[in-house]
């Protein structure tokens, strides 16, 4: 299997309540490294840019509105088929339909104060690595 690396963030609901080092552990726990982190509080422009992909969706504005409340912890994972490994353990987007014992399913409100957002496909991955982090190798060696 790959090793991969995917964009992970921990959006401001989740970074309010005090819970990055709860979720970092479940990365950890399920064999993902952390290569890249920080704490940055996103701009209007820069998470209009960085969903930039939803612009036409109805919840778009919400979605601008609710990333630039706070702070929010952005990491770049690596491991086996780190992609989809952590969107099993992030869970449906919607908590409410979230798999037990995933971190939207413990740590997130609604479907827009959902706790964490990462990749969907491997080139999502390395454009969100390049926006975030620019200079680091967007694939594992
Ligand atoms: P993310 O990009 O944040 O990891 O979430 P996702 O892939 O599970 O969901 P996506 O479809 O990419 O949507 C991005 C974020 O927009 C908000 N959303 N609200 N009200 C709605 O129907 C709705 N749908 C999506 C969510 O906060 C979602 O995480
Ligand atoms: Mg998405």
């Amino acid at each position: 299997m790959a090793i991969e690396r995917t964009l992970s963030i921990i959006k401001p609901d989740a970074v309010a309540k005090n819970v990055i080092g709860k979720i970092v552990s479940r990365f950890e726990a399920a064999g993902l490294k952390i290569v890249a982190a920080k704490l940055v509080h996103l701009s209007r422009n820069e998470a209009e840019q960085f969903y930039a992909v939803h612009k036409e969706r109805p919840f778009f504005k919400d979605l601008v509105e609710f990333m630039i409340s706070g702070p929010v912890f952005v990491q770049v994972l690596e491991g086996e088929n780190a992609i989809a490994k952590n969107r099993d353990l992030m869970g449906a987007t919607d908590p409410k339909k979230a798999a037990a014992g995933t971190i939207r399913a413990d740590f997130a409100d609604s479907i827009d104060a959902n706790a964490v957002h990462g990749s969907d496909a491997p080139e999502t991955a390395a454009n969100e690595v390049a926006f975030f982090f620019a200079g680091l190798n967007v694939y594992a060696r």
